[in-house]
């Protein structure tokens, strides 16, 4: 029967999408065929409301150590005093972080949107903005974070958190910094202030050693997805430094009880029942993470970004930052030939090659049009793809571009089919001889 749904076909077509394309959008990746097999387990027929130990349902005596197991893992990964595995996704966790700490009114100071933060530290359009009050700081003319506008925020506004995250920034963060920031502005308002850092987008480089990590440098919070570098399930993880306790009992409001606010934050403060298929592929994940290996993928990861990046300099392309230090690369297109984002991303899609429109600090064009295109190399690096496929990659985006000025819209793509499809016979071939975990060739 469910051969026949056409949910399965759309399945299979997703498969060869994905065999026989590059997929370039930095927040994605491949996950391990281990992974895949917990995550469709009989696991995701349990309710589990509650933590190891303390649940609200029976039948637990499974359940409790695979949570506990991903717990464990997750800390030793981050080297935290604690793990919260229990997140739906990187804005569940950014949530229940702002809740556990903060009151209503409350100031959070986080890199605005169009400088490379994130939608969920305090677009306009979420509720945490509703019920927080967000001040956002900016990002330098070298794309680094405008720490003295940071200072200067943090000492007009007293923030009750000093967030640190980004989903289209370049550089490695100066935690250092924001900690003296935080302690001196600490001071002056006469309250603590929660150092949180949202490393979604690094925390495999962090984990793979090749990137600092916050909780190392004074944070006591670090929030991430485990989908984009982690290479783990669609999900989300808090993990963090200070006093583990029973989240049955309120603790007092202070730094060192934040793990066990955190706790609470999320169950029963901001969702209900945990995902244990989901708990259980992250569980397997970490085991991943903390393999000897996942610091060589870390490092091939900035790598290949790097020769990337240089490489498309070398062709014409300006990139917001002069480069990258992570695995990100942002293009202005708009200012190296005169085409928006949303156009150029479009037409790469026609090739075979996946990456997304983004808005750049100075961008006046709008989220829909902006002029910018975001890449990254985590998926094509789990892929084992390396310095030669990077500079082919580079070459087949020179072409599409020229193919793009040369059309001027999208509509003008129709000249240009047959160049389009010998570019994209060409991704076919190099992505089919380098399979993506988990779909059977
Ligand atoms: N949507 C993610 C990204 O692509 O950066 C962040 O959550």
């Amino acid at each position: 029967m469910a051969k026949q749904d056409p949910i399965f076909e759309l399945i299979d077509a997703e498969k060869k999408r994905q065999s026989e394309g590059l997929e370039l959008i930095p927040s994605e990746n491949y996950v391990s065929a281990n992974v895949l097999k917990a995550m469709g387990s009989i696991l995701t027929n349990k309710y589990s409301e509650g933590y190891p130990g303390k649940r609200y349902y029976g039948g637990q005596e499974n359940i409790d150590p695979i949570e506990t197991l991903a717990i464990e893992r997750a800390k030793e990964l981050f080297h935290a005093d604690h793990a919260n595995v229990q997140p739906h996704s990187g804005a569940n966790a950014n949530e229940a972080v702002y809740f556990s700490w903060c009151e209503p009114g409350d100031t959070i100071l986080a890199m605005s949107l169009p400088a490379g933060g994130h939608l969920t530290h305090g677009s306009p359009v979420t509720r945490s903005a509703k019920i927080y009050n967000f001040v956002g700081y900016g990002v330098t003319k070298e794309g680094d974070i405008d720490y003295d506008e940071m200072e200067r925020l943090a000492k007009e506004h007293h923030p009750k958190i000093i967030l640190v995250g980004f989903s289209a920034f370049m550089k490695i963060p100066d935690f250092d910094r924001v900690q003296k920031i935080a302690d001196e502005v600490s001071r002056e308002a006469g309250h603590e202030i929660l150092l949180m850092a949202d490393m979604a987008h690094v925390a495999g480089l962090i984990a793979g050693g090749v990137h600092p990590n916050p909780l190392e440098h004074g944070f006591q919070v670090m929030t991430t997805t485990t989908h984009k570098t982690l290479r783990g399930p669609r999900g989300g993880l808090i993990v963090s430094m200070g006093k583990v306790s029973s989240p049955l009992r309120k603790p007092e409001h202070t730094l060192e009880n934040i793990p066990t606010l955190i706790d609470r934050a999320v169950f029963p403060g901001t969702q209900g029942g945990p995902l244990e298929h989901i708990i259980a592929a992250k569980a397997v994940a970490f085991e991943e993470d903390l393999q000897p290996e996942f610091a060589d993928y870390a490092r091939s990861v900035v790598e290949n970004a790097q020769v990337l990046a240089t490489e498309l300099q070398r062709l014409g392309f300006k990139l917001q930052g002069g480069g990258t230090e992570n695995h990100l690369i942002l293009i202005d297109v708009k200012d190296s030939y005169g085409i928006d984002g949303k156009f150029y991303e479009i037409a790469l899609d026609r090739v075979g090659l996946t990456l997304n429109a983004n808005a750049l600090p100075s961008d006046k064009g709008g989220a829909f049009r902006p002029s910018g295109v975001r890449l990254g190399t985590p998926a094509m690096t789990t892929r084992d793809l390396g310095a030669e496929e990077m500079l082919k990659l580079a070459g087949w985006m020179k072409q599409v571009l020229d193919i793009c000025v040369a059309a001027g819209d999208e509509d003008g793509l129709g000249g240009h089919v047959a160049e389009l499809d010998a570019i994209r016979a060409e991704v076919r071939e190099l992505a089919l001889n380098f399979p993506v975990p988990g779909i059977e060739k």
